[in-house]
C-alpha cells in the first residue's frame, strides 16, 4: 500500500481520557539518586505536557540495567503489582529502551499497559504541536524512524486499543501497513525535507544582508520571550515543555545603528531523541549557520548547569563551537541570591527577558560581537551623502549605519 498522505496528524490518538503513568528511573553505580529524582521531575512534566497524569514513580538502584527487562525480577514484580493497584496504563522509563526491552516488561505487565521511553514521549509532544508543514514533516520522519524496528504485532495491536500517549501521530493506517510501505514513505519525507532545506537556504541568502542571530537554549529557558523583547513581535510564550517548533525569524535593532536579524528556535531537552535532531536538522540550521549564537539559560532552575551542558552537546552536534557562544543567563528575578558560580571563561549576561533587565548589556554584547566579525570596515561619507552613498547602500553587506553631525557612517561586511 503506498502511504501518500502525512501520517503525523495530532488530532488522530488524542489521549483518551487522563491516562494514568508510572514513572520509571534507574539509579546505576556512580550515579547520585537527586539526579535520578531530577530526571524524573523532568519527565513528569514532559508526560503532564503530553497529556498523562504521573501517578507515581519507581527508582531502581542497580549496579548495572538488567539486559532484558533493565530492572531486575523483584522490581519488576513490584512494577506489576503497583500497576494493577493504581490502576495505571502507561510505564515510562527515563532510560532508552530498545524493541526487545518493550516486549519483554510488556509481557511482565499483561495486557492494555503501554510501555514507553522518554524518546517516545517526546516524539508524542512534537506530533501533538508541530503546525506548520514543515514541523509535521519532520516530526513525522522523526517517529517512522523510531517506529520501524519496534513495529510488532503485539504493539499494533494493544496500540489500536490503546491509543493515546506515544501512538498519537500514529493512525492505523500506518499500524497496518509493512515495514516497505513505510520505508517509502521515509524516502518521500525526506525529499521533502531537502526541499524545505533548500528553500531555507535561499531564505537565508536574501536575509545575508544582515547579520544573523540565533536564540538557542533548553526548552522553556525564555527564548521566545527574549525574541519577543528582541524583536517586538509577539510569539508563543507558554511555561510548557516545546512551545516553539519552528523558527521565526525577525529584524531587531541592538544600538548604534546596528541591525541583525533573530531567531527564535525549538528548545533543547536531555536526550532529545536523535530521530528528531536529525529530522530538524534544517530548522536547527538557524541555529548552525547564525553569525552570532546566543545560548539561553534559565539560571534560576536547580539543574541550570547540566542544562547548559545539553544545550552545549547539541551546539556541538551540529558544527557550532559553544565555547564561541554568548550565554544569556535569564530568569534572573527568580534568583534570590547570587549568580550561580560564574561561568569563568564564557561570555555571559544576566538578563530577565521577562521584566526587561539586563537587555542593554545584552544589546551591547551582541552590537560588539557583531562588529567584531571578520570583514568588517567602517566606510565615511559626507552627511549629504550623494551617489556613493547611495552604491554602497546597494551593494555592499550592510551592518551599522550611523548619522553624526558631519558625516555618515556605514559599516559593512566584506568577504
Ligand atoms: N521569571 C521569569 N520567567 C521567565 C523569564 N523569561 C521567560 N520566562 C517564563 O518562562 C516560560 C517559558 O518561556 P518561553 O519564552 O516560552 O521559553 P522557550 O525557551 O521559548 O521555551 P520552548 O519554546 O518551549 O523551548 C514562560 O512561562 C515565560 O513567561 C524571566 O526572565 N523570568
Ligand atoms: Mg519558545
Amino acid at each position: 500500500m503506498a502511504l501518500t498522505e502525512p501520517l503525523a496528524n495530532p488530532s488522530m490518538g488524542a489521549v483518551r481520557g487522563r491516562e494514568r503513568a508510572v514513572l520509571v528511573g534507574l539509579c546505576l553505580a556512580g550515579a547520585r539518586r537527586s539526579e535520578v529524582e531530577a530526571h524524573l521531575d523532568e519527565l513528569a512534566a514532559l508526560v503532564e505536557t503530553a497529556g498523562g497524569e504521573t501517578v507515581a514513580r519507581l527508582v531502581q538502584e542497580r549496579r548495572a540495567p538488567d539486559p532484558a527487562t533493565l530492572l531486575g525480577r523483584g522490581k519488576l514484580a513490584e512494577l506489576a503489582a503497583l500497576v494493577q493497584e493504581q490502576g495505571i496504563t502507561l510505564v515510562v522509563f527515563d532510560d532508552d529502551l530498545s524493541p526487545g526491552h518493550v516486549r519483554q516488561v510488556e509481557a511482565a505487565l499483561g495486557e492494555g499497559v503501554k510501555v514507553l521511553d522518554r524518546s517516545a514521549v517526546i516524539l508524542d509532544i512534537f506530533a501533538l504541536r508541530a503546525r506548520t508543514r514543515e514541523a509535521q514533516t519532520q516530526v513525522e520522519l522523526g517517529q517512522l524512524t523510531y517506529l520501524l524496528p519496534r513495529l510488532t504485532k503485539r504493539w499494533r495491536h494493544l496500540s489500536r486499543q490503546a491509543g493515546g500517549i506515544g501512538t498519537r501521530g500514529v493512525g492505523e493506517t500506518q499500524l497496518e501497513s509493512d515495514r516497505r510501505a513505510i520505508r517509502r514513505r521515509i524516502a518521500v519525507l525526506e525529499r521533502r525535507l531537502a526541499e524545505i532545506e533548500r528553500e531555507r537556504a535561499v531564505q537565508r541568502r536574501r536575509r545575508q544582508a544582515l547579520a544573523s542571530v540565533a536564540l538557542v537554549g533548553y526548552t522553556n529557558a525564555g527564548k521566545s520571550t527574549l525574541f519577543t523583547r528582541l524583536t517586538g513581535t509577539a510569539t508563543l510564550v507558554e511555561d510548557r515543555l516545546f512551545a516553539t517548533l519552528d523558527p521565526r525569524v525577525r529584524r531587531a535593532e541592538v544600538g548604534e545603528g546596528v541591525v541583525v536579524t533573530v531567531a527564535d528556535t525549538v528548545g533543547f531537552i536531555r536526550k532529545l531523541p536523535h530521530h528528531l535532531v536529525a529530522s530538524f536538522r534544517a530548522t536547527l540550521s538557524e541555529a548552525a549557520t547564525a553569525h552570532v549564537v546566543v545560548h539561553v539559560v534559565d539560571c534560576s532552575h536547580p539543574a541550570w548547569a547540566e542544562q547548559l551542558a545539553v544545550g552545549e552537546e547539541v551546539l556541538a552536534s551540529l558544527g557550532v563551537d559553544p565555547r564561541g557562544c554568548l550565554v544569556a543567563l535569564n530568569k534572573v528575578d527568580r534568583l534570590g541570591a547570587a549568580l550561580p558560580p560564574a561561568l569563568a571563561e564564557r561570555r555571559s549576561v544576566a538578563v530577565s527577558a521577562l521584566l526587561g533587565t539586563g537587555l542593554e548589556a545584552l544589546r551591547a554584547a551582541l552590537r560588539q560581537a557583531v562588529l567584531a566579525l571578520p570583514g568588517i570596515e567602517v566606510l565615511h561619507f559626507p552627511p549629504e551623502g550623494g551617489e556613493s552613498l547611495q552604491r554602497a547602500l546597494r551593494e555592499e553587506t550592510v551592518v551599522a549605519r550611523r548619522f553624526t553631525a558631519d558625516r555618515i557612517e556605514v559599516v559593512v561586511r566584506r568577504g
